[in-house]
């Protein structure tokens, strides 16, 4: 037994031993940030070999109307305030169709908490969506958005998630929870559903057999500790469910938002978060390095620090598409070509998966976004 935590730690995972609370914040204190990611890079190595994945997607979001002010939020607008918007279902199935006939597999459907839009908007939308583009995978509402559709229906969940099922939800995406400890919960975004309601309706949503994925928004006021008791709490459910596909640390970006005085995360602590979240995920098949909030270069860089998926395209507007750009760029969006490119380029095998991490076998890509 050696004193070094990290080598302590590294001990316990080559054993395969489950790394608890105090290796969790061991880890992001380490200043072995290489030796961190040699070791998260040898867990994803085992898992998924030298393939990173993309998918070809769509992010759709229908309205940013909505009755809460997250504080890191730059995308939420107050009904009748100037750039507020919600689309007709005809607007969004155009919107959709130019990507569409560009060859997607999913439409990725989140949007603002809207005072007045009735439960009947969300499934016309998810029926219309599912008619015009029958192959398309709908990955749509995050939890906070269920617990909303259940306030303004008095349905149960299990009904709510029914009636979506029955209107063409797939999966559901991973937003909302942030960062689950309540003392920060408190500071930046006190309005939204508390951390036990949103596991509570991951939970459910699992035992209807539909998938989900987790985030988590690291860089703004938390510590380590938060981020690590948020990754056990989603641990525990991995444990009792199984019903998550991937992980997603959402970087902050402080630009617009009322926190636009903090810096955001660094480099190093971004890939850091990624490898503690690829060790203390043990229970968790993907982690993903969303590049759109990493910036391109970052990204590429956390494929050998435990990450194994780019995420997509990402056409679109939307929170985090329009309004963010985390390596300055202007084009927040990108093509299939330039993530293959950035995926070959940092030594890993491209492979497109659908939403639900089946390799996409096409016969032609010359149409492809
Ligand atoms: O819940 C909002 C985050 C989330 C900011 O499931 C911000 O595959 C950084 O969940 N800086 C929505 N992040 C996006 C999301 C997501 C993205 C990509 C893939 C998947 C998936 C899910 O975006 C929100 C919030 O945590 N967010 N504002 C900001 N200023």
């Amino acid at each position: 037994m050696t004193s070094d935590p990290i080598l302590r730690i590294a001990e316990k995972v080559q054993a395969g031993e489950r790394l608890s609370f105090d290796d969790g914040v061991a880890l992001f204190e380490t200043r072995s940030v290489a030796l961190l990611g040699h070791l998260a890079h040898t867990v994803r190595r085992a898992r998924h070999g030298n393939v990173a994945y993309y998918n070809v997607n769509h992010h759709l979001n229908p309205t940013n109307v909505c009755y809460w002010d997250c504080t890191f939020c730059s995308f939420y607008r107050k009904p009748g305030q100037e750039g507020a918007y919600t689309y007709t279902i005809e607007q969004a199935i155009a919107e959709v169709r130019p990507y569409y006939e560009a060859g997607i597999t999913e439409v990725h459907i989140v949007g603002g908490l809207h005072p007045t839009l009735k439960f009947d908007y969300y499934l016309d939308l998810l029926r219309g969506l599912k008619s015009a583009f029958p192959n398309v995978h709908l990955k749509a509402f995050t939890m906070v958005e269920l617990d909303h559709f259940k306030r303004i229906t008095r349905l149960s969940d299990e009904e709510v998630i029914e009636r979506l099922r029955e209107a063409g939800l797939d999966s559901c995406p991973g937003g909302g929870a942030e960062i689950f400890a309540e003392h920060v919960r408190e500071k930046i975004c006190r309005h939204k559903c508390d951390s036990q309601r949103w596991l509570d309706m991951a939970r459910t949503v699992h035992r209807k057999g539909i998938r989900s994925n987790a985030t988590m928004l690291y860089g703004h006021i938390e510590s380590y500790a938060d981020r690590v008791d948020h990754m056990l709490r989603l641990r525990d459910l991995q444990d009792e469910t199984g019903g998550f596909q991937c992980f997603i640390p959402l970087a902050f970006y402080p630009e617009h938002t009322e926190l636009a005085h903090l810096p955001g995360p660094t480099v190093v602590d971004s890939l850091k978060t990624i490898a503690v979240s690829r060790l203390m995920l043990d229970n968790f098949d993907h982690i993903k390095a969303y590049w759109v909030m990493l910036g391109r270069q970052t990204a590429q860089m956390a494929l050998h620090f435990g990450a194994d998926d780019l995420d997509g395209t990402v056409s679109g507007g939307g929170p985090l598409v329009a309004t963010y750009s985390a390596d300055g760029r202007d084009r927040c969006m990108t093509t299939r070509e330039e993530v293959v490119s950035l995926i070959r380029d940092a030594g890993f095998e491209p492979v497109e998966r659908d939403t639900l991490y089946q390799p996409v076998i096409r016969e032609t890509t010359a149409a492809l976004v």
